[in-house]
C-alpha cells in the first residue's frame, strides 16, 4: 500500500477492475430481489455539467448501497439524442446532426466512465438510432388503429420572412431568432396523442405514488386540472342554433350578462360575415399568444357580434361577444360571463358597459361592494327566482337538474389537460410513420415497412426541411392504393423518445419487439432521479406511455416510477450554474485536479439531494483532505501488521467505548443512506467516527482489533460514495474480494449497550487516575472506587478529604486539604 493517496492511480485501478469483471452488468435473477435505479438520461450537448455530476452521483450512491444490501441492481444509461441544439450546431459548424451527436456521445460516455458510475453499459441506448425509434413508430401505428392518435389543425409559430415554422425556443419576444421578423400564428395539420382518454386514470393513480414528493404530485394534479361543472345550452336568436358553454358556477346562472366566444368559435366567424371590423378584431386575437399563463395578465378585450343568445331559464336576450380571453381549446370555447362573481368578467363588463347583477350573497350576511370588484366566493343565492335562498352547493344541483329536465344542460367533468401535439416541423427527430396520399389521405406505414429511417447524410440551411428535398425519402407509394404519395416530413416531439426509454433499458437488444418479458421483471423503476424541471411534462408523458404500453400487453404494471427524487440545482454565488451566466465549473478540471472521488464526495456532502447546492472551492478542498486522512489512518494500521481477531471478552472500557461509536455510526449512516437519503449527514457521521479513530490509542492487540473493525466500517459506509478509494482500501485492509461485493455492515446491538463506564479522577482539579465502574453504578460505589485508585491514593494520603464531586459519566473530583 502506498503511503500517499494518489487519486489518479487508484481510480484507474478500480475502474479497470470493474471493467475486467463486468461488475455492473445486470442479469435477470429471480432468486434475488431486483432494484432498478434510474437517473434521467442526458441530452448529448457536448460535455457534462455539474448538474449531471450531481444527478448521476446520487443515483450511483443509491445503486451501490442497494447492491451492498444484496439486491440485484440494474442501473442503465443512455442518450436523449434528438433535438434542436444538434440542428443549430449543424447550421453553425456545417456538420450533420447525426455526426455531431455521435461525437458528443463518445466524449460524454468517457466522462461518465471517468466518474466511476456503476452503469450497465451493455444496455446503453441512443434515441436517435433506428433500432430504438422504430418501436416508437410501431406503437404510433398501433395507437392509430385504436383511435388514440389523430390529426387536426393546430397553430404553430410561423416566420413569414423565412417561410418556416419556428420552435417556441426560436421565438424571442415575438420575433424570429434568425431574421427578427415578427412571428405569426399559422394553422397547420398536426398529429395528436389522446392523452385526455387517460386523464381520469392519470389523476387517480397519483394517489398510489406515495413515494413521490408531494409537490410533484400537486403539480401533476393541477396540470390535469379536473373540474366539475355544468354544460349550459343557450340558443342563438333567429337561427335557433344551440350555443353551449362550460361553467363551474351554475349557481350564478341568473346573473349572466353576456355570452363570450373564442375568436376561433364558429359563431365569431358567422358574426363577422358582413362585419369587417369584427373580422379585423378576430384576426388580431388569432395573432396574439394563446399561452394560458398570458391570459391572466393581458388586457381583456372583446367585440359585440351583433348576435343575441337566449337564456335557457329566463328566456332573456343577451349579447354575444367575441373575447380574447376565451380559449377555443377549453370546455366549449365559450363562456357565460357573470360580472358580479368573476373578476375577469367584471373587468370586461366595466369596459363594455354590461350590467353587473348580484346573484350570490355571502353567508355571513356581510355587504359587498360590486363597484370595487367581483365577489367570487360561494354563498346564498339572491335575485334568482325559484333558486333564491339556496346555498351555492344546493343551487349547483338544482340548476343542473332543472337544465337537464328541459334538455338545456347537464353535469360534466372537464379537464384542463389537452391532447398532446406531437408533430414538430424539424429535421432531427423520429420521422412520423405516415404516408400522405392524394387519394387516401394519411395512411400509416405498415409494420413490415418499419422503421422509417431518418436520412443522416444531409445539409441543413436552417430554413427548409432537408427531407422534402430528398426524393428517395420523400417520394413513395401509398400502402393502400399503390399510387404515388409522399412521406410525412414532420418528426416527433422529442418528449416521445424520453417517455419510454426507461422500459426499453430492460431489453435494448430485442429486434423483434418493443418490449419483452424482461420489462415485467425490471419494471417499475424502483428509484428515479432527476431535475424538478421535469416534474410535469416528462413525468406525465412517461406515465401515459406506461399505461399505453400496458394496454398494448407489453407490461404488467400501472405506473413507471415507484419512488422519485428530484434533485436541487447546482449554484455558484447564489445563481444557477449556466453557460449563459458564465459561472460554470467544469467537472473535467475538477476531476483532473482532485479525482472523481473528491468530486463525488463534495457533491454528496455539500447539501441534501433535494436542496440546491452552493459551489465552494473550499468545500472541495475539504473533501479531498478527508480522503487523504482516511488513507493515512488505514496506512498506519496496515503498516503495523495484521491485527488479531476481535475477542469480545477481552475488551477494555476504551475499546468498548470506541466499538459503541462504530456501531452507532453504522446505524445512523444506514438510516441516512437507505431511508432518508440524507447523504450529507451520513458523511458527517463518518467524519466524526474518523476523528474518534484518529484520537484512539490502539496500543494493545484488542485495541488494534477494534481499530480494524472501525476502519472497515468506514470503508464500507463510504463505498457507495467514493467507490475508487474504498476499493483499494478494502483490499489493503486484507480482503480478497472487492468491496462492491461486500455486504453492508450490520449493527452489533451488543456493542450499543455499554455495560461499564470510564471515569477520570481528579484530585483538586488535576487528573490523577482513571476508574472503570459498572454503567449503572451508584454514587457511593463510584466514590469508593475513586478513593481506592492506586495513583489517586498517593495524592490523598495523609490529607483530609473535604468533598467528592461526581459528574456522572465523566469524572470524579476529590477535594483535599
Ligand atoms: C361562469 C362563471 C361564473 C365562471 C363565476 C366562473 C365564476 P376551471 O375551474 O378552470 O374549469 N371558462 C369556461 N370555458 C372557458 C374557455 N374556453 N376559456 C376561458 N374561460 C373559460 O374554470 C371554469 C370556468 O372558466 C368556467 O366557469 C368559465 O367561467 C370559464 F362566478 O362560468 B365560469
Ligand atoms: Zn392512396
Amino acid at each position: 500500500m502506498d503511503q500517499q493517496y494518489h487519486s489518479e492511480k487508484i481510480e484507474a485501478l478500480a475502474q479497470r477492475y470493474w471493467e475486467e469483471h463486468d461488475s455492473f452488468h445486470a442479469v435477470e435473477d429471480s432468486a434475488k430481489e431486483k432494484f432498478y435505479c434510474l437517473s434521467m438520461f442526458p441530452y448529448p450537448s457536448g460535455r457534462l455539467h455539474m448538474g449531471h455530476v450531481r444527478n448521476y452521483t446520487i443515483g450511483d450512491v443509491i445503486s451501490r448501497y442497494q447492491r451492498m444490501q444484496g439486491k440485484n441492481v440494474m442501473q442503465p444509461m443512455g442518450w436523449d439524442a434528438f433535438g434542436l441544439p444538434a440542428e443549430n450546431a449543424a447550421i453553425k459548424h456545417g456538420v450533420p446532426p447525426a455526426q455531431w451527436t455521435a461525437e458528443n456521445i463518445d466524449y460524454m460516455r468517457d466522462q461518465l466512465k471517468r466518474l466511476g458510475f456503476s452503469f450497465d453499459w451493455a444496455r446503453e441506448l441512443a434515441t436517435c438510432r433506428p433500432e430504438y425509434y422504430r418501436w416508437e413508430q410501431w406503437l404510433f401505428t398501433r395507437l392509430y388503429k385504436k383511435g388514440l392518435v389523430y390529426r387536426k389543425t393546430a397553430p404553430v409559430n410561423w416566420c413569414p420572412n423565412d417561410k418556416t415554422v419556428l420552435a417556441n425556443e426560436q421565438v424571442i419576444e415575438g420575433r424570429c431568432w434568425r431574421c427578427d421578423h415578427e412571428v405569426e400564428r399559422r394553422e397547420i395539420a398536426q398529429w395528436f396523442m389522446k392523452i385526455t382518454a387517460y386523464a381520469e386514470e392519470l389523476l387517480a393513480d397519483l394517489e398510489k405514488l406515495d413515494e413521490w414528493p408531494e409537490q410533484v404530485r400537486t403539480m401533476q394534479r393541477n396540470w390535469i386540472g379536473r373540474s366539475e361543472g355544468v354544460e349550459v345550452q343557450f340558443t342563438v336568436k333567429g337561427s335557433g342554433e344551440p350555443l353551449k358553454v362550460f361553467t363551474t358556477r351554475p349557481d350564478t346562472l341568473m346573473g349572466v350578462s353576456c355570452v363570450a366566444v373564442a375568436a376561433e368559435h364558429p359563431l365569431a366567424l358567422s358574426g363577422a360575415v358582413n362585419n369587417p371590423r369584427l373580422l379585423a378584431f378576430i384576426d388580431e386575437c388569432k395573432h396574439q399568444q394563446t399561452a394560458e399563463a398570458a391570459i391572466e395578465t393581458m388586457e381583456k378585450r372583446g367585440m359585440d357580434t351583433g348576435l343575441r343568445a337566449i337564456h335557457p331559464l329566463s328566456g332573456k336576450e343577451l349579447p354575444i361577444y367575441v373575447a380574447n380571453f376565451v380559449l377555443m381549446g377549453y370546455g366549449e370555447g365559450a363562456v357565460m360571463a357573470v360580472p358580479a362573481h368573476d373578476q375577469r368578467d367584471w373587468e370586461f363588463a366595466r369596459r363594455y358597459g354590461l350590467p353587473i347583477k348580484q346573484v350570490i350573497a355571502p353567508t355571513t350576511g356581510e355587504a359587498i361592494d360590486l363597484s370595487e370588484q367581483a365577489f367570487t366566493g360561494k354563498g346564498v343565492l339572491v335575485d334568482s327566482g325559484e333558486f333564491s335562498g339556496m346555498s351555492s352547493a344546493e343551487a349547483f344541483d338544482s340548476i343542473a337538474e332543472r337544465l337537464s329536465a328541459i334538455g338545456k344542460g347537464c353535469k360534466r367533468i372537464n379537464y384542463r389537460l389537452r391532447d398532446w401535439g406531437v408533430s414538430r416541423q424539424r429535421y432531427w427527430g423520429t420521422p412520423i410513420p405516415i404516408i400522405n396520399c392524394p387519394g387516401c389521405g394519411a395512411v400509416p406505414v405498415s409494420e413490415d415497412r418499419l422503421p422509417v429511417v431518418l436520412p443522416e447524410q444531409i445539409r441543413l440551411d436552417g430554413i427548409s426541411s432537408p427531407l422534402k428535398k430528398m426524393s428517395e425519402f420523400y417520394r413513395t407509394t401509398c400502402p393502400q392504393c399503390g399510387g404515388e404519395a409522399h412521406r410525412e416530413t414532420d418528426t416527433f416531439d422529442t418528449f416521445m423518445e424520453s417517455s419510454w426509454y426507461y422500459a426499453r433499458y430492460s431489453c435494448p437488444d430485442n429486434e423483434q419487439a418493443m418490449l419483452d418479458g424482461r420489462a415485467s421483471h425490471w419494471l417499475p423503476v424502483d428509484q428515479y432521479i432527476g431535475g424538478i424541471e421535469h416534474a410535469i411534462l416528462h413525468l406525465l408523458y412517461a406515465r401515459f406511455y406506461h399505461k399505453l404500453m400496458r394496454d398494448e400487453g407489453l407490461l404488467d404494471s400501472d405506473e413507471p416510477f415507484t419512488r422519485l427524487l428530484t434533485q436541487g440545482m447546482v449554484l455558484k454565488d447564489g445563481a444557477k450554474m449556466s453557460k449563459s451566466k458564465g459561472n460554470t465549473v467544469d467537472p473535467e478540471a475538477l476531476i483532473a485536479r482532485y479525482g472523481a472521488d473528491t468530486a463525488r464526495l463534495f457533491m454528496m456532502f455539500a447539501a441534501p439531494p433535494e436542496q440546491s447546492l452552493e459551489w465552494q472551492d473550499t468545500g472541495v478542498e475539504g473533501a479531498y483532505r478527508f480522503l487523504k486522512r482516511i488513507w493515512r489512518l488505514v496506512h498506519e494500521q496496515v503498516a503495523a501488521g495484521e491485527a488479531p481477531p476481535l475477542d469480545h471478552s477481552a475488551l477494555g472500557v476504551q475499546e468498548k467505548e470506541l466499538r459503541r461509536q462504530v456501531h452507532e455510526t453504522i446505524a445512523k449512516v444506514s438510516d441516512d443512506i437507505g431511508r432518508r437519503y440524507t447523504f450529507n449527514t451520513a458523511i458527517a457521521a463518518v467524519m466524526e467516527l474518523t476523528n474518534a479513530l484518529s484520537r484512539f490509542q490502539a496500543g494493545s492487540g484488542q485495541g488494534r482489533a477494534v481499530m480494524q473493525e472501525g476502519l472497515e466500517a468506514i470503508v464500507l459506509l463510504l463505498a457507495p460514495i467514493v467507490p475508487h478509494v474504498t476499493h483499494v482500501l478494502w483490499q489493503s485492509l486484507g480482503h480478497e474480494s472487492a468491496v462492491i461485493d461486500a455486504r453492508w455492515p450490520e449493527v452489533d446491538e451488543s456493542a450499543l449497550r455499554c455495560d461499564s463506564q470510564l471515569l477520570v479522577v481528579q484530585v483538586n482539579g488535576k487528573l490523577r487516575g482513571r476508574i472503570e465502574v459498572a454503567a449503572n453504578a451508584d454514587r457511593d460505589t463510584v466514590e469508593a472506587a475513586a478513593l481506592m485508585e492506586g495513583n489517586v491514593q498517593c495524592f490523598i494520603e495523609g490529607k483530609e478529604v473535604k468533598k467528592v464531586i461526581v459528574v456522572p459519566g465523566r469524572l470524579v473530583n476529590i477535594v483535599v486539604k
